[in-house]
């Protein structure tokens, strides 16, 4: 539902004032100590951040694509860390079942998921299927009133704190590709399942990704979300969707760094004068803001067209890859700017340097968005 702009504009306010005031001050804290603060969680909980996206019948605000992005543009103003803290339950953790869920599973899940006391994760990735998500090898093999789960997924955003899993499992051994695939909402307390130790990462700390192992885990059959064989297409849209609110977390990335290179170079004297006024700082200035712009507005387009009904398959690919490639070249940017300063872990801009490099990773690499813009734009005739 699109809220009116009133109400849009208090939202994105609540938010911007929680990112300034409680999120902001504790960023360099929460990546020493790879750690999210309790309290910090319960506060979300309270602003329904965990339910941005759920249907309100179900407890959630309901917003549409266009107002999710713009409340994440707010949310990518501080360490992505803190939006990965909801960021499954308000999407690839959640859409699947918000999309093809029948109403008995929504019931039961959903609320839960919107007040944040469910964790979701969305478990597709393997260690033989990363970039080839219809190679999962993770078996569900039916046996009376329950699906047997046995395999492995890597690299689950959430995984060690998950209370409901959204796992693609082949079904169809004797079918190699997506066909094969089958989706299913597996609860975290279902014996034989496991979840690994934390990675350590280049960036993003306080946001965790585990394995997660089935062995011999029985998932009632009542739990597969979709019809079989449907798995790899629920997986599809839920990224398709997902791909979207990963740019408008990019722009909100990109825009803060901006905000700190501008404050920065117009403190900062060299050669008698702040650096901002010298035109080879401005360049680069001038360059950061055009791309983040171009990036907000294809976000934002795109958002718009699917809150219209439009398929945007492709427009959410380019975006993604657009957006995420874009942030990279503004943190690099930005780092120069700030010279020796940025390098150093003083003002934060070297970690959000290297916290913003996954998001030309997950959700899809920039490749896989080059190839699904491609095959999209040849389908559609240019
Ligand atoms: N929406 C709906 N259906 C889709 C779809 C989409 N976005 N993308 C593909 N499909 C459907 C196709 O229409 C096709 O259906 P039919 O079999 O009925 O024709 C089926 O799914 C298989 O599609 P395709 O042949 O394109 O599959 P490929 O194996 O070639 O893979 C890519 C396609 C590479 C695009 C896919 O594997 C992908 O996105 N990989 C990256 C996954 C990813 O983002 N991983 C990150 C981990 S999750 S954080």
């Amino acid at each position: 539902m699109a809220l009116d702009t009133e109400t849009r504009d208090q939202l994105i306010d609540m938010v911007a004032r929680f990112v300034a005031e409680r999120l902001r001050p504790i960023e360099a804290q929460v990546a020493e100590t790879d750690a999210m603060p309790d309290e910090i969680v319960q506060e979300m909980r309270e602003l329904g951040l965990f339910g941005l996206s759920i249907p309100e019948e179900h407890g959630g605000l309901g917003l549409s694509m266009e107002d999710e992005c713009l409340v994440a543009v707010e949310l990518g103003r501080t360490s992505p860390a803190f939006r990965s803290t909801f960021g499954t339950n308000v999407g690839i953790g959640s859409q699947g079942l918000v999309m093809f869920g029948t109403p008995e599973q929504k019931a039961k899940y959903l609320p839960g998921i919107a007040s944040g006391e469910i964790i979701t994760s969305f478990a597709l990735t393997e260690p033989e299927a990363g970039s080839d998500s219809a190679a999962v090898q993770t078996r569900a093999v039916l046996d009376g009133d329950a699906y047997v789960l046995n395999g492995t997924k890597r690299y689950i955003t959430n995984a060690n704190k998950a209370h409901l899993f959204t796992v693609m499992a082949r079904t169809a051994p004797s079918k190699p590709g997506g066909g094969g695939v089958s989706a299913f909402l597996v609860s975290r307390d279902l014996p034989g399942l496991s979840t690994g130790k934390p990675e350590k990462k280049m960036g993003q700390q306080g946001a965790h990704i585990t394995d997660v192992n089935f062995d011999n885990v029985r998932v009632p059959v009542e739990n597969r979300l979709g019809a079989e064989g449907e798995g790899f297409k629920v997986a599809m849209q839920v990224l398709d969707r997902g791909r979207l609110h990963i740019s408008a977390v990019c722009v909100g990335v990109a825009e803060r760094l901006i905000k700190d290179c501008v404050a920065y170079a117009s403190e900062r004297k060299q050669f008698g004068q702040p650096i901002a006024g010298f035109q080879r700082i401005q360049g680069m200035i001038a360059d950061m803001k055009t791309e983040a712009l171009a990036a907000r507005a294809l976000t934002l387009e795109t958002a718009r067209k699917r809150d219209a009904g439009e398929n945007v398959t492709m427009e959410a690919a380019a975006a993604k890859y657009f957006a995420s490639e874009m942030v990279g070249r503004v943190a690099d940017k930005a780092v120069q700017n700030f010279g020796g300063a940025g390098y150093t872990a003083d003002h934060g801009i070297e970690r959000l340097y290297r916290d913003v490099r996954i998001f030309r990773i997950y959700e899809g690499t920039s490749q896989i968005q080059q190839v699904v813009i491609a095959r999209e734009t040849l389908k559609r005739g240019g």
